[in-house]
């Protein structure tokens, strides 16, 4: 079982995550995490705090000369904006209650109120710093262990964003393909066209219109959400499983996906579609091709996982039964407008119980882009589990093994 947890306030001085359950002998590299946060770190609409910090991990164990020890692996990225708030946010005695940057207006949207009475908290702050978003670096940076050992077994998670402020792009799923305008584009090529746009959208104009719609919010002193598509390709059937509700996998990746900061909805395939079609038209009908047809790759590293029972549509996402099937899995999530608004909505003061309008804080416009690499983590990180559940062992050759007989299996049943 791989599991972490994660550690730190926005503004403290660093965020922590430990891992547990990666197998021993897997290459890893800062660089290699570093790669994925400043992926994060990207995105039209972004406020001033992305331009303070420049995310980078140190791993304090687990790792040794490039390797993973079967330990568990520690990671920690400083917060450069943490000088700003050495006195504000220390862990000791000290500091003037007038320099102390005390909160007591809740922002709807937020943790704000919920979490002030839930923890009796006076202070807003004592909320906030740990419901805030900047915790996903470290989530980030704990995907990326899990996107490398992915990597060794030809799995990968990609994402775009498909929507942001009602600005959209048609990008519904027949089996390994997404259509694109009129077109019909891979997976792969859909996720290369995102890279390359800052609001990872893979289509150029709808990309200036989202951009577009982005300046009138912030213009507005308003924010922007959004939707974003994750998929991953190179699964094997038979990852999660029908036996037990907490072993189901759509289950798991939803739970996943909407635990990320600001996610209101997550769907999986054809989603909320389903409700609306008739049976005939949401189920995936099979099909079977000969073993002849198969190409093993040449590449030492990668097995192609091409089922031989296939489908020509892909409505269920990849996932039947809360089980993988062999078609790349599809998966979308909706994130709310930031609730930080420079446009402030009335609200009440938690001590003087009088009603007000927020006051202005420094926030992001919108962060749907920097969400949807976030959605990539924390799927990798459910897709990982799921393959050491079912492939387990405690180093990366023995998970090869066991991996290799089973899609030998899966050619011959
Ligand atoms: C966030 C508020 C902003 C964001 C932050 C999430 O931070 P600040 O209050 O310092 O301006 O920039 O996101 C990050 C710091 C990050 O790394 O993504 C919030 O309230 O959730």
């Amino acid at each position: 079982m791989l599991r972490y947890l994660t550690a730190g306030e926005s503004h403290g001085k660093c965020l922590t995550g430990i891992m547990e359950g990666v197998p021993a002998n897997l290459s890893i590299t800062e660089g290699d995490i570093n790669k994925e946060l400043a992926r994060r770190q990207t995105g039209y609409g972004r406020g001033g705090r992305m331009t303070i910090e420049r995310d980078e991990v140190e791993i304090t164990s687990g790792v040794r000369f490039g390797r993973t020890l079967g330990s568990p692996i520690t990671i920690v990225i400083q917060n450069m904006d943490w000088e700003n708030w050495r006195e504000v946010m220390s862990s000791e005695f000290g500091v003037g209650s007038s320099e102390l940057k005390t909160i007591t207006k809740p922002r709807p949207g937020h943790a704000d109120l919920a979490g002030a009475l839930k923890y009796d908290h006076h202070d807003i702050r004592n909320v906030l710093e740990r419901s805030s978003a900047r915790e996903t670096a470290v989530r980030v940076a704990v995907g990326a262990v899990c996107k490398r050992f992915l990597d060794e077994i030809g799995i990968r998670v990609i994402s775009w964003v498909n929507e942001i402020g009602g600005v959209s792009i048609d990008t519904r799923h027949k089996t390994q393909d997404t259509r694109l305008k009129s077109g019909v584009l891979s997976l792969v090529s859909v996720f290369s066209l995102a890279e390359s746009s800052d609001v990872r959208c893979p289509d150029k104009k709808i990309s200036e219109k989202m951009r577009r719609a982005i300046d009138k919010a912030r213009k507005n002193g308003d924010s922007l959400g959004g939707i974003f598509e994750v998929a991953v390709t190179g699964v094997p059937p038979g990852l999660g499983s029908h036996v037990q509700w907490d072993r189901k996998l759509d289950g798991n990746l939803a739970k996943a996906l909407m635990s990320i900061q600001a996610i209101k909805g997550v769907e999986v395939g054809m989603g909320f579609g389903v409700a609306a079609n008739l049976g005939s038209k949401v189920h995936d009908e099979i099909f079977y091709r000969s073993q002849k047809s198969e190409v093993r790759s040449q590449k030492k590293n990668f097995w192609p996982v091409i089922p031989r029972f296939y489908r020509k549509t892909n409505n269920a996402g990849g996932i039947e039964g809360g089980m993988s099937n062999g078609e790349p899995i599809l998966l979308r999530a909706a994130m709310k407008p930031i609730p930080t608004l420079y446009k402030p909505l009335r609200s009440v003061d938690i001590n003087t119980k009088r009603s007000f309008q927020a006051s202005v804080e420094r926030s992001d416009i919108c962060a749907v882009p920097a969400a949807s690499v976030i959605g990539e983590s924390v799927v990798a990180l459910e897709i990982a589990n799921a393959f050491l559940e079912k492939f387990g062992g405690d180093s990366l050759d023995e998970i090869k093994r066991n991996y290799r007989g089973y899609l030998d299996y899966l050619r011959r049943f």
